[in-house]
């Protein structure tokens, strides 16, 4: 039997994994799943979606189940039956409107209160203003009006609210830590506010989500919820200067590379207290203490930064820094470095805690 174009046996194979793709979706409990909310605001979130979800149940329901009921009921039986002809039925007719009328503004009203509670303005008390720019791709945090920046982890104290202010300078982008709150979007030339405020400790996914250009996928960061201590003593490090490698060391050694003009480094990235000051890449004064990098693409680890360092663009292909280095060998574009450069880049940049 043929169904439509597919074959029978194509057909149940379709079947069983539409099946089981729509029930993924069903998981909870995953990194980035707002139905496991951790915040007052994601909480919100999570409840007006349940409640539409089940209204919605119950009208497709309703619906789906009058169809089915009518088609059984009212089928033609005999060859020459023919059915009673009615036209128009005013009460019936004011019901079908009236009723999804309601329903649409109880949900309007509901949804309005949600966009309320999580509102820029609706946050609970002065918070620690920092401000979030979206790059090409990846996250930048500044604390203390800009004197602190750092990338991809966004770092905060349990129960104290943070005001975000979102700002970029290239394309649209997306705030979106879907287990604390909802998506606000980053715009050249405007800036939106939101916030965040949790009292559960821990490590909280995030993602871009508005489409960026080719590596929008892989433009993640992290919400770290430190205890107040915790988070002050993280803060007082981020100040602070980076540590100076003792001379004649591997660090020594990447250092001078790293700050030498002719390596390019300097144009896109600010290492604090050296004549690196570029702002297209991420600040990498702390660059040690975060856990991540690349957007949050890979665990910042030895192996990991070797990998990037010799070749980003296989690692990220596109990316704008791999674009700029590639000048540094016209016959091996994706090989800048040597693996001694690497080598001593890399110590040095891990020492910078
Ligand atoms: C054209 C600008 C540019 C140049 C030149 C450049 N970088 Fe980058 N760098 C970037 C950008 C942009 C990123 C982030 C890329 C991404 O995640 O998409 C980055 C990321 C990095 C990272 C990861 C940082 C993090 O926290 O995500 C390191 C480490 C790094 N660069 C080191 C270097 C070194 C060492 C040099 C010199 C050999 C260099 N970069 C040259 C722009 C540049
Ligand atoms: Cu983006």
């Amino acid at each position: 039997m043929r169904l439509f174009w597919v074959k029978k046996g194509h057909f149940l194979a379709i079947l069983v994994a539409s099946l089981a793709l729509f029930l993924s979706g069903c998981a909870t409990g995953l990194p980035q799943d707002m139905l496991t909310p951790n915040s007052p605001a994601a909480q919100d979130t999570a409840s007006l979606f349940y409640l539409i979800f089940w209204i919605s149940v119950v009208v497709f329901i309703l619906v789906e189940g009058l169809l089915v009921w009518f088609v059984l009921r009212y089928q033609r039986r005999a060859h020459d039956e023919h059915p009673e002809q009615y036209h128009g039925n005013t009460s019936l007719e004011i019901t079908w409107t009236v009723i999804p009328a309601l329903i649409l503004i109880v949900v309007f009203a509901l949804t309005l209160r949600t966009m309320g509670t999580t509102g820029a303005t609706q946050a609970p008390g002065q918070g620690i203003p920092i401000t979030v720019a979206g790059h090409q791709w990846w996250w930048e945090i500044q604390y203390n009006d800009g004197q602190i920046k750092t990338a991809s982890e966004l770092h905060m104290p349990s129960n104290q609210v943070m005001n975000l202010t979102l700002i970029s300078e290239n394309v649209i982008h997306s705030f979106w830590v879907p287990r604390l709150m909802g998506k606000t979007d980053t715009m050249p030339g405007h800036q939106n506010q939101t916030w965040l405020y949790t009292s559960e400790l821990g490590s909280y996914d995030g993602q871009c989500a508005e489409f960026c250009g080719n590596q929008h996928a892989n433009m993640l960061f992290r919400v770290i919820v430190q205890s107040p201590q915790e988070f002050e003593a993280w803060l007082a490090n981020q100040a602070a200067p980076p540590v100076e490698p003792a001379s004649g060391t591997l660090e020594a050694h990447g250092k001078e590379l790293i700050t030498n003009p002719q390596y390019f480094c300097t144009t896109c990235h600010t290492i604090q207290g050296t004549p690196a000051v570029g702002v297209t890449g991420p600040n990498l004064t702390h660059f040690a203490s975060r856990g991540c990098f690349a957007g949050c693409m890979f665990e910042n680890n030895t192996e990991n930064l070797t990998a990037w360092l010799t070749n980003s663009n296989a690692l990220k292909p596109g990316n704008i820094m791999a674009k700029t280095l590639a000048q540094r060998n016209p016959q091996d574009p994706n090989h800048p470095l040597t693996p001694d450069e690497v080598q001593a880049l890399v110590a040095y940049l891990s020492s910078l805690k």
